[in-house]
Parts: C-alpha cells; structure tokens; sequence
C-alpha cells in the first residue's frame, strides 16, 4: 500500500471515529440506556466493568471507585494498565483507541468475557463522549502516563508525566450536564448497591467506595470496603438476611461444562415467595432466558425424582407443578458467555440455547448430591413442595374468582371505584387512596374526566406474609385487581402479568405524609413488587407528594413540602404568618388537594422504578419481614417521616 493510501485511510477511519462520538452524543439512550439517574450510574458501571474484566482475567485484585468533591467520579484498579504504545493501524497509542473510537474497547484481548449486547459493554469511549472532561492515567512499566479528553476529543496524544512503582489503570469523568439534564449527582447507595453484587458475583476481589462529597462524625470520607470469599453463597446469606431459612445450608456449586462457567446458589425459606436473580457476565437478566430455562430445568427434574423415589407423593391427589418447586426459593444462577445473544423487550433475556445444558446439568448434580448427603433437609423440601402444590390449588380458585368477575358483568368493577370518563387508557389516572374519608375528598377534587379514585380501606394486607391464596381472597387486593383490568397468567407462563387491559397508565398511590401514610403506601408498593411488577417496570406505578404545611396570611396561601420551604415562605411573607401542619390528606379540603398533589399542572408524582431486582427484594423482604432491627435501622436512616413526627 502506498504511503498517499495509507494516509487517506487513517483519516477515513478517524473521521469515522469522530462521527462514532458525535452519534454517541446525538443519541446516547441508544448506547446507555437513557440520559437520566439509572443511565448516569451506567458511566460508572461500564468504567467499573473494565477493572473487573481485568480482575477476571487474573491481573487485578483491587478496584477503588470514588465519587469525588466536584461530582466526577474516580475508578482505579491495580491491573496492567491500558496499554499505551502505538496503535500500528489507527497512529495513534492504543489507549487513545480505547478511549475515543467507538467499539474498540478491550478489544486486543481475547481471553476476556466481553459483553456485546445489553447495557453494559459499550466500551469506555462512550463514557468519555458523555463525558465533559475526562483524564486516564496509565501506570506501567515503572511509568506514569497520562491523556485528557473533552466530550470525548483528546486534549493531547498521550504523554509521560513521571515514574512509578504501581501498577494500574485510573481513569476520572465528569459527566456532561447539557446531555444529562436531569441530574449529574450520583447516588452513593446505588453505587454500593452495585459495588456489593460485583463482589459477590466476582469472589475474592476487594472493591472500595468513597464519597469525598461527605464525611461522618468522625471526620472521614463516607467509605465502604466490599469483598467475599465465598461469593454466592455468601450473596444468598445476605439477600435472604431478613428470611428464616428451612434447611441447613445455602446450597452451591461452580462448573465449567461445555465451555460455560456456570455458579449456582440456593436456599429454601419459610416464605411463599420464589426470588431467583440470573446474571450473564455480571449483568442481572430481568427477563432470564435460557439460564434461568437450565436452573429450572435441573431442579425440577431433581426434586422431581427424587420426590417420587421417596414415596412421600404417593397420597397427593394432584399434579406437582414446576412452580410448586420454587415456591420460597431463593437462588442465584451466574454464568459467563463469550458471545451471549440479549433478546426481549429491554435486552435482558440470555438467547444462547447451549447454555441450557451446562446450567442444568450443574444444578442436577448440585442437587444430587446435597439430597444424598443431607436427607433431613430433602424432606423438608418436599413436604415444601406438597405445601405449596395445595395451596396453589386454593389460590387458583380465588383467582379464577377475581377474573371471573372481571370478565364478566360488562367489566364488573367494584363498588368503591369511582371510575373516570375518558376510555382511553393512556390518558387516564387512577388513586388508590388511603381510607374512606381522604377518598370523599379526593372524589370531590378530582377532574372526573381522567381521574378515577379507589379508596383502600385501612392497612392492605402484608403480602409478604400471607400465602397465595389469602392475597387472591382479600378484598383491598381483588379491587385493586379488578380496578387496573389486569389478570395474571398467559399462554406462555402462568404467572405473567397481562397488561393488555391495563385499564389507566398512571396508577398513584396516594397516602398520608406521616409514618402510618408511608407504611401503607409501602404496603401497597409490596403488593406491586411481588404480584405486578411489570407494572413497575413499565412506569407506570407513581407516589403523590401531598404538602406537609399551609402558610397563610391574611388571604394568602403558600403551601410546603418541607421545613426548609416553610421557612423561606414564612421569611418572605414577613410576620403574622399562620402555620398549618398537615397531618393527613383527611384535613385538606377538595380544592386544596387538587391544588397540591392532583392537578397535573402543579402536582409531583414521583415514579417508581426498580434499580436492581436484588436490591429491591432485600428491602421488601426487611420492611416487611419479620425481623425489626434491621427495619428499625433502615427507618431511622431514611426517617423522613419519623422525623416530622418526633
Ligand atoms: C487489554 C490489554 C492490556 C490491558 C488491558 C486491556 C486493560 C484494560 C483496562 C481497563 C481498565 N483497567 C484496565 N486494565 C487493563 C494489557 C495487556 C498486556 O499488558 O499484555
């Protein structure tokens, strides 16, 4: 090739290279996700998948994240460090190929499980576009390099700025405010929520999280260290901390079948909940896949046989069904794939078929052996499994209940709902509200043409005690059920939601702002997260925000969220003011509950999402378990509420 061609390539490509960091920039929800909190953590995340990708590889023990003073965040790991000779195609060194060309992240190492579908794995190029100012700085070979970028555009070619002993790679960003508009503030609780499933699913690696923006009462930095040498199992032992356990130990194994690194872990607990949580390459697989087909497989077929070998299903009158066999499972799966497929509606459902075999297989012989060598606890689990079968049994016949209701009688609604106008459900709200006179109120405010009301009569029923078949005949729930237009179970698995019939797009819980208020609307929420979750997942579950104080003088009316609010209305007011503290939705009139917490043109309705599943199910289950240290100190570390009520 001659030297004019070659020439005329390299600009080629690096003009190539520039639109890849304009297009990250132009649309980056179609590299991260979306541009608002959860996409923001997803910089970290993809900086952090980088060190662990290294650590996997077995060149790196130590990751240090910190969120620093400014809002940037730090990541540094004890690795080889981003390699930083020139790149013989590109002319450029290989670090500054990393960080500026879209797509070639990590690329020159072949051993390393690479994620090139889902969220993550997009390469640390689109965290630098995204990024205002960003700077790498590389320790090798008894050097210290260093490059910097703005919104993803070097600042200069990579130079040397001193001698080292270390080894590693750190790299700080700052993530760009006019493409994350919302907020560029990063949350230390989801970042340690993230850092804690890292070091589970990644054994033996110590991560450390810092937070330079706050200090204790000692005068140090917010710090926490995450390390586990017994990886799933101990993830299991955390996540099922608030869960009485009905057999001896967390049952796991590691293999490596077919090529496909496959962890399992697994306990029985006394609840009625399955919670089982996949990953692929570190990410959680919300919509499973064929992993999750494996686990199922293996531990069906196991239990299966040996329940049938054990003579104990001799009386049952009925089928045992794959469900039965899961019912207060909890389990984790991890497996890690050289090239998995992501398929489903948020990329989050492993496709790879050859993966089924290796899961199952390990979790048959997992299972297979801790049968053998523990015959108490085999029992146990089958008893579990009859338990289950019966009250699936019950439960069926409540819900067909509910859904007969449903269908028939031209929609059936119940009684308490006073339903809206408009028939197009996009367009339509409804409020499920705490007790019968705050719903007479909200009834009165409302704007009938979009906004039906369902008041709840005192505290729903906790779900997270009750089997199935008492949340299918409690009358809050078959309303609430009946209300939203949504039945549980299709032609593909028994237990998915069907939305099709949702019946509003904006289901808001509306309680009051005081302990009692936050703990039914907690109880609420628990009744989504275990029974309709899509319906979170797909936003369409909100909290209203009702003012905590009226500050009035004379004709005027200000309202607060907050004491701080208060107070800035009250000094601009100047004296003579009078103070109303709210201790209900019950003491507002219709007018003022429409002005503050209903009427969309002033309201706040705060959507609720789900971070991580895991996370989630841990809280749920220490709310409303029944374990109350922990609760208490969750309490007292988020005492909004408790607080204003003291
Ligand atoms: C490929 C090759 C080599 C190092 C890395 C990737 C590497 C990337 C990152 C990203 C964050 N931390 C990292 N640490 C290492 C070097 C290969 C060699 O030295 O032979």
């Amino acid at each position: 090739m001659s030297e004019e061609v070659k020439k005329n390539n390299y600009s080629a490509d690096s003009i190539q290279a520039l639109e890849g960091m304009e297009h990250v920039r132009m649309r980056p929800s179609m590299y991260i996700g979306d541009v608002g909190v959860r996409g923001l953590h997803h910089l970290v995340y993809e900086v952090v998948d980088n060190s662990i990708d290294e650590a996997m590889g077995g060149h790196c023990d130590t990751i240090g994240v910190a969120i620093n003073e400014d809002g940037s965040v730090t990541v540094e790991d004890n690795g080889r460090g981003i390699p930083v000779d020139m790149h013989k195609k590109e002319g450029v060194s290989a670090l500054e190929v990393v960080m500026t060309k879209i797509g070639a992240g990590g690329k020159f190492d072949k051993d390393s499980y690479k994620v090139s579908g889902g969220l993550h794995g997009v390469g640390v190029s689109v965290v630098n576009a995204l990024s205002n100012h960003m700077k790498s700085t590389v320790f090798r070979d008894g050097k210290i390099y260093e490059q910097e970028y703005e919104k993803g555009k070097s600042m200069y070619p990579v130079k040397q700025i001193g001698e080292t002993e270390k080894r590693g790679t750190m790299q700080t960003f700052h993530p760009d405010d006019t493409i994350f508009t919302q907020t560029t503030e990063f949350s230390y609780d989801t970042l340690a929520a993230r850092m804690r499933e890292l070091s589970f699913l990644n054994k033996g690696i110590t991560i450390t999280l810092t937070d330079k923006r706050e200090k204790d009462d000692k005068g140090e930095f917010v710090s926490e260290v995450f390390h586990s040498d017994e990886g799933l199992k101990e993830y299991i032992r955390f996540l099922d901390g608030n869960r009485e356990p009905i057999i001896s130990h967390v049952i796991s194994m590691e293999s490596e079948k077919g090529e496909v690194p496959v962890e399992v872990a697994l306990i029985y607990n006394t609840s009625y909940t399955e919670n089982i949580f996949s990953y692929v390459n570190n990410i959680n697989t919300h919509e499973g896949g064929t992993h999750l087909s494996g686990f199922r497989r293996g531990l069906t077929n196991t239990l299966k046989k040996y329940a049938d070998s054990s003579g104990l299903l001799d009386k049952l009158k009925f089928e045992i069904s794959g469900d039965d066999f899961r019912e207060g499972l909890t389990a984790i799966i991890s497996v890690k794939v050289a090239e998995p497929q992501f398929e489903g509606q948020t990329k989050t459902k492993l496709g790879n078929r050859e993966v089924v075999a290796p899961v199952s297989q390990a979790v048959s012989e997992m299972l297979e052996n801790y049968l053998e060598e523990n015959p108490n606890d085999a029992r146990i689990i089958v008893q579990k499994v009859i338990l289950a079968a019966q009250a699936r049994h019950a439960a069926k016949k409540a819900r067909e209940m509910v859904q007969r209701k449903t269908v028939m009688g031209g929609g059936g609604l119940p009684g308490k709902l006073s339903d809206c106008s408009e028939q197009d459900p996009a367009k339509c709200e409804v409020f499920l509200v705490e007790g019968d006179s705050a719903g007479g109120t909200a009834k009165q405010g409302r704007d009938r043409a979009f906004q039906a009301i369902l008041p709840l009569r005192g505290k729903i029923l906790n779900v997270e005690k009750a089997m199935h078949h008492k949340v299918f005949e409690n009358e809050e729930i078959r309303n609430i059920f009946t209300a939203l237009g949504v039945t549980i179970g299709t032609a593909e698995d028994s237990k998915a939601l069907n939305l099709e019939k949702l019946r509003y797009h904006k289901v808001v819980i509306m309680c009051d702002a005081d302990v009692d208020g936050s703990h039914i609307s907690t109880l609420i929420l628990t009744f989504f997260f275990r029974f309709m979750k899509e319906l979170i997942e797909n936003g369409h579950v909100y909290i209203a925000t009702p003012p905590l104080y009226l500050v009035k003088k004379g004709t005027k009316k200000e309202y607060a969220w907050t004491e701080n609010q208060r107070d800035q209305i009250t000094e601009r007011m100047g004296g003579g003011t009078a103070i109303q503290r709210y201790k209900g939705l019950g003491e507002m009139n219709a007018e003022q509950l429409w002005d503050t917490t209903m009427d969309p043109e002033f309201r706040t309705l705060r959507q609720v999402g789900i971070d991580s599943l895991p996370e989630a199910d841990r809280i749920f289950s220490m709310l409303m378990g029944d374990e109350v240290p922990p609760r208490r100190e969750f309490i007292e570390k988020n005492a909004v509420y408790a607080k204003i009520d003291a």
